[in-house]
């Protein structure tokens, strides 16, 4: 059974006291990016001080070394999502760029539909956006239902046969609702409809099966799941691959060029063109070794109860109102609240001068979302496989010293 105090052993950033009181730093801003564990840095440096040399470029031993690092990454974050194997993986920057990959790589017709929803992230919409005004696709987005759930009938009712693609969260960053993403498939699949699910906040905090869930395209990031910055992966669906245009032509991602025309390289490297994040991808793999390690069934179970334990103390905080689901199985480790009399940017600010506790503030890229909420901002707590509940205690203590103390003196 792991052990959380042991896990926080790992993470360099936990071992940090604030020089001025001596505070330690509790991270609750998980959904943003993660902290990385002493394996993953070190997986980097190793490729900078000992295979550091250009993959599928070289015979020579270093070239060797680090191109089967690389792919050795490939496969284990293919293993990690229940991919069939590594060629559905492709290592991009990040979750952005993996749905502009597909938003770029998909030959769009007059006619086509897109089905999103209001829930999204900016990066699953603007794309679309983006999309709509070259190809002249028409966009829709489904509604919630019942505050924090997506609207099914809805969503039911704006696919059609000319849905060309459903793009919808697993896990919203701001309500933690997690979607049905597996009845959204079958609904769009009758409808003959290619699904992207944004994995973003789901891939990092629970067991995932891309085979089980049934999507076309899943995007994830790397830095939110103990990975490096700048590393995620676009997962596409095996026999895709072949009809989805490559956004970016270069090195490595073409197997026979002439003057005149290209052909392309086999699956994955189709799509990654140019030298790519060599060492964010070996770094990746270790994130992915780590939380397999620690087990991702025991990584969910620690979020529910650490959530459920701050839904609960916050419920009894007054002037604190939390959005999002009350049912644990029905949401992931992300809470969004506002405290009355106060903007969320002070709440956070507060926080962190008080008790060196780190969260967000703002939209959380979800303007959309919050303006069908009817709010005009958030404050945001997340939480992931090293925090503990004696820092959710901290971190509520301090937010009813901020309602109960500071708006009283407002
Ligand atoms: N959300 C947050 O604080 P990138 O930035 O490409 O790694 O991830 C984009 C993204 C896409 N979808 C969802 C659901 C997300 O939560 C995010 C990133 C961070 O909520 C940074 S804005």
């Amino acid at each position: 059974m792991p052990d959380v105090y042991k896990i926080r052993e790992d993470f360099p950033l936990l071992q940090r006291v604030r020089k001025t009181d001596g505070k330690p730093f509790v991270y609750l801003d998980n959904a943003a990016t993660s902290l990385k564990p002493r394996q993953v840095i070190e997986a980097v440096i190793e490729y900078y001080e000992k295979y550091c040399a250009n993959i599928h470029r070289g015979v020579h031993y270093l070239s060797q070394k680090a191109s089967e690092l690389y792919e050795e990454a490939h496969e284990k974050v293919a293993k990690f999502i229940g991919a069939r194997s590594m060629e559905e993986i492709v290592f991009v920057k990040n979750t952005t760029e993996a749905i502009n990959y597909v938003a770029y790589g998909i030959d769009w017709k007059p006619g086509d539909e897109i089905v999103t929803t209001v829930m999204e992230h900016h990066s699953n919409l603007v794309p679309w956006q983006i999309v709509r005004g070259k190809f002249g696709v028409k966009l829709k987005f489904v509604r919630l239902r019942d505050r924090w759930f997506l609207d099914i009938e809805h969503l039911e009712e704006l696919i059609t046969d000319r849905t060309r693609l459903v793009a919808v969260v697993h896990a919203s960053n701001v309500l933690g609702t997690i979607n049905p993403v597996e009845e959204i498939c079958k609904i769009a699949h009758d409808h003959g409809a290619l699904v992207l699910v944004d994995g973003a906040q789901s891939v990092p905090h629970m067991p995932i099966d891309v085979k089980k869930i049934g999507c076309d395209f899943l995007a994830f990031s790397g830095h939110k799941m103990l990975g490096p910055t700048g590393i995620g992966a676009l997962y596409i669906r095996e026999g895709l691959g072949e009809e989805l245009n490559p956004t970016f032509g270069g090195g490595d991602m073409i197997r026979r060029v002439t003057l005149e025309k290209s052909e392309w390289n086999v699956l994955p490297w189709k799509f990654e063109a140019g030298t790519p994040n060599i060492a964010g991808g070996i770094g990746f793999g270790a994130a992915v070794d780590y939380l397999r390690r620690v087990g991702m069934e025991w990584v969910r179970a620690h979020e529910k109860e650490l959530t459920r334990y701050a839904l609960k103390r916050m419920s009894e905080i007054p002037g604190v109102e939390v959005y999002g689901p009350e049912d644990i199985e029905k949401r992931g480790g992300v809470i969004a609240f506002n405290v009355r009399g106060f903007d969320p940017h002070e709440v956070a600010m507060l926080l962190d001068d008080l008790e060196n506790i780190a969260i967000r503030s703002g939209l959380h890229c979800a303007e959309p979302l919050h303006n069908a909420l009817g709010i005009s901002s958030s404050a945001r707590a997340s939480f992931y496989l090293y925090n503990t509940k004696e820092e959710v205690d901290l971190f509520c203590d301090t937010l009813e010293k901020i309602a109960r103390e500071l708006g009283s003196t407002e």
